[in-house]
């Protein structure tokens, strides 16, 4: 953990690093001290340093946490979101703040140039989109505090809802077989996975393009901790390409450079038809139709991403039609889906307890996001090993709904040692649980008070 003694200071808050109830209270301050420093005007910024903007999935997590603390913030986020969303049904994945210098963050809309797309709304935005976790955060969030405002908010975010599922089911469905097709890693939101290795081997790239542009993210975090100039340089020769095609999904099959089918995106895809039945009951409509999709996309899932050999889910890769071999986090998250088979079920439990992932009662080290045992896997570098709250909080939603409560205590505890330990960074070392990137990021704190509130 964070080196020396005495307590970590984050956010104005002391937390010391002992655990116990005494301490729960400390930690749970840090959380709501970390949100109210990122919030802005409208919505929570994932980091004032890394990501001064709004972020899709960052946004669901957040309103998630903020719905035990100022649940008026957490409709905020998401229908700020929201208001961002295209006339397709995409819902961006940044909303640039206009208020903020040129260069805050890199790529920033003069990368983009979302205006020059049709039917975009009046601010600049990417064209890309992230993991749909939001109807599950407007449910979490309305379970929380069922009151006649949270109605009105989901009421109102429904048909917002459904159109971004319709976005992806119509758009998106490159290979026609039920799945989503992301075009982008960013879209992931697990940006340099080992799993995009395979896929992003095919761009032509190379680093020394990023001699013509200044990466604001190395600046405020350790090159070490990041993506690499290489990383860089393909991500913006994909986003390059969708841009000149007028972020149109017609025709991707034919050229675009990234085309795969992510394991997490599409259970987020599934599990969100599974909440917009639950809130469909609340506000009167039909939950039929949801229900009946929810089921389809976890059968695709099963027909196309799950690899029996490996006994875990992978990206398949279009272009190649050929699974990724990469174990990573990305496979174990098909158990956030509740049809899910229990033969599968099953042997994501058993993937998540191998050495591989090292999911245990009482866990020696946190959940990596990347197999440990791989040649590749790398402890300090960003989605290719070390730890985060986001996808640990995901499976253990998952641990719950089939079963394992043992299982999802144990990641609970882990998960809640790791930011005693270092406070609300963005990602752990997945061996020490020292804090990396961002010292004070609005997920962590977000996720950590739902966390503590069970
Ligand atoms: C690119 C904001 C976002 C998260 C992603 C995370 C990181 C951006 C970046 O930060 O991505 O979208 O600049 O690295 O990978 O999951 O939503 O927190």
């Amino acid at each position: 953990m964070t080196a020396g003694a005495g307590p970590t200071r984050l956010g104005g808050t002391a937390v010391a690093r002992t655990g116990g109830p005494a301490d729960l209270a400390g930690l749970r301050r840090l959380a709501v001290d970390t949100l109210d420093a990122n919030w802005e005007h409208d919505h929570t910024v994932p980091s004032r340093t890394l990501y001064p903007h709004q972020w899709s999935w960052d946004s669901a997590f957040i309103a998630i946490g903020l719905a035990h603390v100022r649940p008026d913030r957490a409709w905020r986020e998401l229908t700020s979101l929201f208001r961002a969303q295209w006339a397709d049904g995409r819902v961006p994945h940044i909303v640039f703040n206009p208020a903020l210098r040129v260069g805050a963050y890199f790529p920033g809309p003069e990368m983009w140039r979302s205006a020059n797309a049709q039917g975009t709304p009046d601010v600049d935005t990417s064209g890309l989109v992230q993991p749909p976790v939001h109807a599950l955060a407007a449910l979490l969030a309305y379970r929380r505090a069922p009151d006649p405002a949270g109605l009105a908010a989901l009421r109102q975010l429904y048909p917002a809802l459904v159109a971004q599922q319709r976005y992806l089911a119509d758009r998106r469905d490159v290979a026609g077989d039920g799945l989503v097709c992301i075009v982008h890693p960013w879209e992931s939101g697990l940006d340099n996975s080992p799993a995009w290795d395979e896929p992003m081997a095919a761009v032509g790239a190379e680093a020394a393009v990023m001699r013509a542009y200044r990466r604001h993210d190395t600046a405020h975090a350790d090159a070490a901790h990041r993506p690499t100039d290489l990383d860089y340089a393909r991500y913006l020769a994909v986003v390059a390409a969708y841009r000149d095609h007028g972020y149109d999904d017609r025709g991707l099959a034919e050229g675009h450079p990234f085309l795969v089918e992510c394991p997490l995106f599409n259970a987020a895809f599934g599990a969100a038809e599974d909440a917009l039945a639950e809130i469909a009951v609340l506000i009167g409509h039909d939950p039929g139709p949801h229900r009946a999709r929810a089921a389809q996309i976890t059968e695709a899932l099963v027909r196309r991403l799950y690899d029996p050999d490996a006994g875990t889910f992978q990206p398949r890769d279009l272009r190649t039609d050929r699974l990724v071999s990469a174990r990573t986090v990305l496979g174990l998250t098909p158990l956030m889906l509740p049809d899910l088979p229990a033969r599968q079920a099953d042997a994501l439990v058993v993937e998540a307890r191998s050495a591989r992932f090292g999911l245990a009662r009482h866990m020696e080290r946190p959940l990596p996001t990347h197999d440990r045992t791989a040649p590749d896997f790398e402890p300090l570098r960003y989605w290719r090993g070390p730890s985060w709250l986001n996808t640990g909080w995901l499976i253990r939603r998952g641990l719950l709904a089939h079963g394992h409560p043992e299982l999802a205590a144990g990641l609970r505890r882990s998960m809640i040692g790791l930011v005693a330990g270092a406070g609300c960074h963005e990602y752990f070392h997945p061996d020490t649980g020292v804090g990396l990137g961002s010292p004070a990021f609005s997920w962590t704190a977000a996720l950590l008070l739902d966390l503590l509130a069970e």
